[in-house]
C-alpha cells in the first residue's frame, strides 16, 4: 500500500487509517486486545472481511513460494483494494476501429518520428542489443513505441495494489493472482519495496509493460549493475525485450510479412492463418511477393476480411503475437519498423545483416 502523509482535511475514518498506515511497525508479536464500544462495553472482535481473508490464504501461498515473511509484511500490511479500474480507451479503440485504422494510431507519425530520435539517441547500445540477441534494432525501437510510447506513463500504479484489486474483484482473477505471487517473488529476489514497483492497472511494468512472470523469465541485466531494471534503466528495458522476443524465436534474417495485392480471382480459402506455404509458392498462386527467399515459409491474412488489406506473414509475425495476441498491435510494430527501417538511413540493418560494432 502505498502510504501518502499528506495533511489535508479527510473523513475522520480515513485520516484514522492513514495516521496508522504512517505509524512504526512494532517489532514485537501483536496482542490481540479487546474492542471496546462507547459505552466502555467490551464487544466481540469484528471477523476479519472476505479481503483479509483471502490476503491470508495468498499470505500463506507466497510463503510457500519462498517469499520471505518480512518481504509480504512491507508488502500486504494494510493492503486494500482500489475501486475498480476502467478500461483504458485504446481497448476499446480496438474494437471499435478496423484493424487498419487501429494499425495506423497505434503506429502513429509521432511515434515514429521519436521512434528515429530514440535509433539516433541509443544507436550504440541498440547495436550491441542486435548483437547479442540477434533481434534487429527498428523492432525493439517499434516495440517500445507501441508499449508505452518510450516510457511514458509507465509508473502510474502500485503493482502490488493493482493486481491484488484484479485478483480479488476483477475479471480473470486466476490469472491476476499468479500475476501477484510472481510481483511479490520479484520484491524479494530484486530486493524491492513493494511502493517501488510501479506499473499498469493491470500490473505490466517497464517500458515495455512486462507482467511479473515476463519480468521472472524474461528480463536481464544488460548493463551489469546487479539489478533488472526495466523502469529506468532503458539498458535493461530493451535488451528484455530483445530477450523475449529471441527465446520466443525471433529470426533475425526475416522480415516479419509484406501486405500484398490480391490478384482477380484468387483463391480466398487460402487466406488462413494456418496455412503455411514458400514464398515461391504463394508467387505461384498469383501474389506479387518479394524476391529471394522463396523458401521462407508465409500465411496469408486478411485482417480486415477479405475486402481489406492483405498480407503475408512469417514466423516473425507469429512470435510478436506472442508477446501481444493482437493482429493490430503485430501489424503496428511490422509496419511501424519498416519504416524506421527504412528511413533511418546509415542505421539501417538489412534484412540478415546485423550492424557492425564500430
Ligand atoms: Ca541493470
Amino acid at each position: 500500500m502505498i502510504k501518502f502523509c499528506y495533511p489535508v482535511t479527510l473523513p475522520a475514518m480515513a485520516l484514522l487509517l492513514l495516521l496508522t498506515a504512517c505509524a512504526p511497525v512494532p517489532q514485537v508479536a501483536e496482542q490481540v486486545l479487546p474492542n471496546i464500544d462507547q459505552n466502555g462495553q467490551i464487544t466481540e472482535p469484528e471477523p476479519p472481511s472476505e479481503f483479509q481473508i483471502w490476503l491470508k490464504e495468498l499470505r500463506q501461498d507466497a510463503l510457500a513460494q519462498g517469499v520471505r515473511p518480512e518481504v509480504l509484511q512491507e508488502a500486504l500490511d494494510g493492503l486494500q483494494p482500489t475501486p475498480a479500474v476502467v478500461t483504458p480507451r485504446h481497448k476499446q479503440a480496438e474494437f471499435s476501429l478496423t484493424k487498419d485504422e487501429y494499425v495506423r494510431r497505434l503506429a502513429s507519425e509521432h511515434r515514429f518520428q521519436e521512434g528515429l530520435r530514440q535509433m539516433t539517441q541509443h544507436r550504440l547500445l541498440l547495436q550491441q542489443i542486435a548483437q547479442s540477441y540477434g533481434v534487429q534494432s527498428e523492432y525493439l525501437v517499434a516495440l517500445w513505441a507501441i508499449e508505452s510510447d518510450f516510457g511514458k506513463g509507465i509508473n502510474r500504479f502500485g503493482v502490488i495494489e493493482a493486481l491484488a484489486t484484479q485478483a480479488y474483484q476483477g475479471q480473470r482473477q486466476a490469472f491476476f493472482r499468479k500475476q501477484l505471487l510472481a510481483a511479490l517473488a520479484i520484491l524479494d529476489q530484486e530486493q524491492m519495496r513493494s511502493q517501488d514497483l510501479r506499473g499498469s492497472w493491470a500490473g505490466a511494468m517497464g517500458h515495455f509493460q512486462f507482467i511479473p512472470t515476463t519480468y521472472r523469465d524474461y528480463a536481464v541485466d544488460f548493463n551489469g549493475d546487479g539489478h533488472r531494471n526495466i523502469w529506468t534503466d532503458v539498458e535493461d528495458a530493451l535488451a528484455s525485450a530483445a530477450s523475449y522476443l529471441a527465446r520466443a524465436g525471433w529470426q533475425k534474417d526475416q522480415a516479419w510479412g509484406w501486405q500484398v495485392e490480391r490478384p482477380e480471382h484468387f483463391d480466398l480459402s487460402l487466406a488462413d492463418p494456418d496455412i503455411r506455404k514458400s514464398l515461391g509458392d504463394w508467387r505461384k498462386s498469383g501474389l506479387a511477393v518479394p524476391s529471394g527467399s522463396d523458401d521462407l515459409m508465409a500465411s496469408l491474412i486478411f485482417p480486415d476480411g477479405p475486402e481489406g488489406l492483405a498480407f503475408l506473414v512469417t514466423g516473425n509475425f507469429r512470435t510478436i503475437m506472442r508477446w501481444n495476441r493482437s493482429v493490430a498491435f503485430a501489424l503496428a510494430v511490422g509496419t511501424l519498423a519498416d519504416r524506421l527501417k527504412k528511413e533511418a538511413g546509415s542505421f539501417q540493418n538489412p534484412p540478415g545483416i546485423l550492424p557492425e560494432t564500430p
